[in-house]
């Protein structure tokens, strides 16, 4: 029998213990307020002949090294290596969410996102193209509700795909015919014995939408783009670098004047180097973004995420009623 080894990686309070339960058969306390999971849980769940090995990670706003939690989870999915990260957001606060999203996406890692809180979305009238969000972060996205269970299916179904999809991608990154023609089978059959709703959205037609898998650099303008690329290349001639991370996320830790990255840099015998290189290409964006490069990727970023979802059409529907 074959293990996927899977990470819960999310905001707090967006589900991901409801998740582990649900499918762990676990019952670890699920709490409305932050802070619950301190360290990770791990649990064990299968799924069409599969065992997957569920890994609970502690709530996240971002993967910067500011807190235990940021950094422990970035310790998690880099030294553990998950076969996938299972990104659960909290579809009431898609902008927040999407943020940690980006990085992740920064990471190069095999991923899926899960919409969570939909029937909160739904009965809000929210509107939003969840496919075409899924394409623009190169994320497929699958709406679900981890309180009752729905979508969990579809979602271990979709990620078992991407796992055995290891060439599903021809070398122009269009998906593998054989793949995608299965997918489309399980989503029809999904669709007739669920009633549509969620099988619709990966199916579109007669095919499914090829670059939903494909991997994104998110384009964080011209001035920061060029400073990743050099940092970038002084980075690649580290083999045991390359062969870890993707060097694309260290270089853009490193103008995030990320702690960690630097300790970890410093340590190569280029590392003087690159830190110099680092300082020079952050000292580029100040003049020319009139920002500290941290604040101008995180700027770049937000303006991404705000562009994706008005490309995706989404709608905010009326606002949820507060009691006290
Ligand atoms: P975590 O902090 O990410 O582990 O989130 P939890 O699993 O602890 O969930 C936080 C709260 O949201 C709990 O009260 C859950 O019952 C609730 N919850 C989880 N998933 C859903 C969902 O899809 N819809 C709704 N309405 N509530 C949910
Ligand atoms: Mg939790
Ligand atoms: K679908």
């Amino acid at each position: 029998r074959r293990t996927i080894n899977v990470a819960l990686v999310g905001n707090p309070n967006c589900g991901k213990t409801s998740l582990f339960n649900f499918v762990s058969g676990a019952h670890e306390r699920v709490g409305n307020y932050s802070g619950v999971t301190v360290d990770a849980k791990e649990g064990r769940a299968y799924f069409e002949g599969y065992e997957f090995n569920i890994v609970d990670l502690p709530g996240t706003y971002s993967l910067s090294a500011y807190s235990p939690e940021e950094l422990y989870v970035r310790k998690q999915i880099i030294d553990n290596t998950p076969d996938i990260i299972i990104n659960v957001i909290d579809s009431s606060n898609l902008e927040r969410n999407l943020y940690l999203t980006t990085q992740l996406v920064d990471m190069h890692l095999l991923m899926i996102c899960a919409l969570n809180m939909f029937d909160e979305f739904e009965a809000r009238g929210d509107k939003l193209d969840h496919s075409k969000l899924g394409q623009l972060l190169g994320v497929p996205m699958v709406p679900t509700v981890f309180k009752t269970g729905k979508g969990v299916d579809l979602l271990f179904h979709i990620i078992i795909n991407m796992y055995e999809g290891v060439d599903f991608l021809d070398k122009d990154g269009n998906i593998n015919p054989e793949v995608a023609k299965d997918l489309q089978e399980w989503h029809k059959n999904y669709e007739n014995n669920h009633g549509g709703d969620h099988a619709e959205d990966f199916a579109h037609g007669d095919k499914p939408n090829k670059s939903v898998y494909r991997h994104i650099h998110l384009n964080h303008g011209k001035y920061i783009e060029e400073g990743i690329d050099t940092i970038k290349t002084e980075l690649q001639n580290n083999e045991q670098i390359r062969h870890k991370y993707s060097t694309r996320y260290l270089a853009i830790k490193l103008l995030e004047m990320d702690k960690e990255t630097e300790r970890v840099v410093s340590g190569l015998p280029n590392g003087k180097k690159i830190l110099q290189l680092r300082d020079e290409t952050a000292e580029d964006i100040r003049k020319d973004t009139k920002e500290d490069s941290e604040t101008a990727i995180m700027n770049a970023k937000y303006g991404f995420i705000h562009g994706a979802l008005q490309e995706a059409g989404f709608e905010e529907g009326k606002k949820q009623d507060t009691y006290l």
